[in-house]
């Protein structure tokens, strides 16, 4: 995503500024070593663009501005669950307005990290007290931290995901290795399939890998590099495409955005928000992703 002629806000530091797109506010990072966009909307990361490489991550041309739907492409944080478990789907934090907590520069990169807390909104959606932090780190790689604090009085369950999206030159020539040789299939019942270690896309996909290695590789012909997805802290790994008719059913996606993506998803996969990961009152849990070309 070109945050270069977006208009600007305010003026932070050297390094980083706030501009806006439509109604969401982005703190737009601009370095010798990197640029990035992260979106107060969502906590969304929207581009992440090495000097001299295309971005790595992909952005819906027609993604909604709005400040109110989740932005189609990027990394979206679903958190505190990931998919249709419950209401709204993928959770309510890539819908809700973070808060720029801090940002740091030095000559290797940029530190970000954004807000979130419980509020009367969302307890009314979720009825748990939490503060979550997403620490973005820009140098010629990004990692990605999102930290989950149980501020409550009790325990409470959940799960959540890092639902990347990965700009590739040509969907049907990317080779996807490291996920590993079993997953559910959301497509067949959530049936267990084991498969095989390497894979190049001809339809659509949605599967959650359950035992992926720990880098995930795309090999990319056609802008020529491979991305490395490292993720930690996750149970799984989820690849998404929806080709081309669920690209068609997509009010915020071109028909042919399909062509140009992957989601690689640091995913922790429960398949309820009962069966999630345990936080008791004080602890931390961290979810991660880092992604280089
Ligand atoms: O992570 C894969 C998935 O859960 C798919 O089932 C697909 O629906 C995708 O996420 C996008 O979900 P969204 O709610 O953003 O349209």
């Amino acid at each position: 995503m070109d945050l270069r002629s977006l208009p600007v806000v305010s003026a932070l530091s050297d390094c980083v500024t706030i501009v806006e797109k439509d109604a969401v506010k982005i703190v737009r990072v601009m370095h010798d070593k990197a640029s990035a966009g992260i979106a107060l909307h969502g906590g969304h990361v929207v581009s992440f663009q090495p000097a001299g490489q295309e971005d790595l991550i992909w952005m819906s041309d027609t993604a909604i501005f709005d400040g109110k739907a989740a932005l189609r492409g990027g990394i979206p944080i679903c958190w505190p669950w990931f998919g249709r478990i419950a209401a709204p789907a993928h959770g309510f934090a890539r819908n809700s307005t973070w808060q720029l907590i801090e940002h740091r520069e030095n000559d290797n990169g940029v530190i970000v990290e954004l807000g979130l807390d419980s509020s009367e909104e969302s307890l009314r959606i979720w009825p748990h007290l939490f503060s979550i932090r997403l620490i973005v780190e820009v140098t010629e790689q990004l990692k990605v931290s999102l930290k989950v604090d149980n501020i409550d009085q009790q325990p409470w369950t959940f799960s959540g995901a890092l639902h990347t999206y990965l700009n590739v030159g040509d969907i049907k020539q990317a080779k996807v290795t490291g996920m590993g040789s079993e997953y559910i299939d959301s497509l067949q019942n959530d049936d267990v399939i084991q498969g095989g270690q390497e894979l190049v896309l001809s339809d659509t996909i949605d599967r959650v890998y359950t035992q992926p290695e720990s880098d995930i590789l795309i090999q990319d012909p056609v802008l020529q590099r491979t991305l490395t997805i490292t993720n930690h802290g996750h149970n799984c790994a989820v690849l998404w495409n929806p080709w081309l008719e669920g690209a068609q059913s997509m009010g915020d996606m071109p028909d042919n955005g399909y062509e140009t993506f992957l989601c690689v998803e640091s995913t922790l996969h429960a398949p309820s928000i009962e069966q999630g990961k345990t936080l008791h009152p004080g602890e931390t849990y961290q979810l991660e992703t880092i992604i280089s070309a």
